[in-house]
């Protein structure tokens, strides 16, 4: 499946692939680069291969809708089972599962929302039960104020 197909699930954005460089102070890389004009408006959701926002890297631009990894080829399906850090923007909730098809267990990773959304995003390092075993994850856009879906 090619990024083109993605619009058959109704997606509307832009997906990019890249990699940060690990290591030590890898957690300081935020994602930065976003051209919105103000962190209010911060609409990217970043997933890593590896912890501290390192490692191949998943950017999902504006990109609300559900995916499920395991059934992507080559572009998202080489990120199942491989995500170990997560960005969420202000605008976004991110759950993450792991199991395909949306199922298995699940987390609720919040961007930041409140006094908190100038910050732009909130960035995860998943724990045991979800490092390397997210399958399928979720975006829903939200309140920047309340953190509530829209
Ligand atoms: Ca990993």
């Amino acid at each position: 499946m090619s990024v083109l197909d993605h619009a058959l699930f109704g997606y509307v954005g832009t997906i990019h692939l890249g990699s940060v460089l690990g290591g030590e102070g890898g957690g300081k890389q935020w994602p930065t680069d976003h051209g919105d004009q103000d962190n209010q408006m911060a609409t990217a959701t970043y997933f890593y291969k590896d912890a501290n926002l390192s490692g191949h890297r998943l950017q999902l631009d504006h990109n609300p809708g559900s995916y499920d990894l395991a059934h992507h080829r080559v572009d998202l399906s080489d990120f199942d089972n491989a995500i170990s850090s997560v960005s969420v923007s202000s605008q976004h909730r991110v759950t993450v599962y792991t199991g395909a098809n949306f199922t298995g267990d699940h987390q609720v990773l919040d961007g930041p929302h409140g006094e908190e959304r100038l910050q732009g995003w909130k960035n995860y390092k998943l724990n045991e039960t979800f490092n390397d075993t997210v399958s399928s994850f979720k975006i829903e856009r939200v309140n920047v104020f309340t953190g509530q879906p829209v």
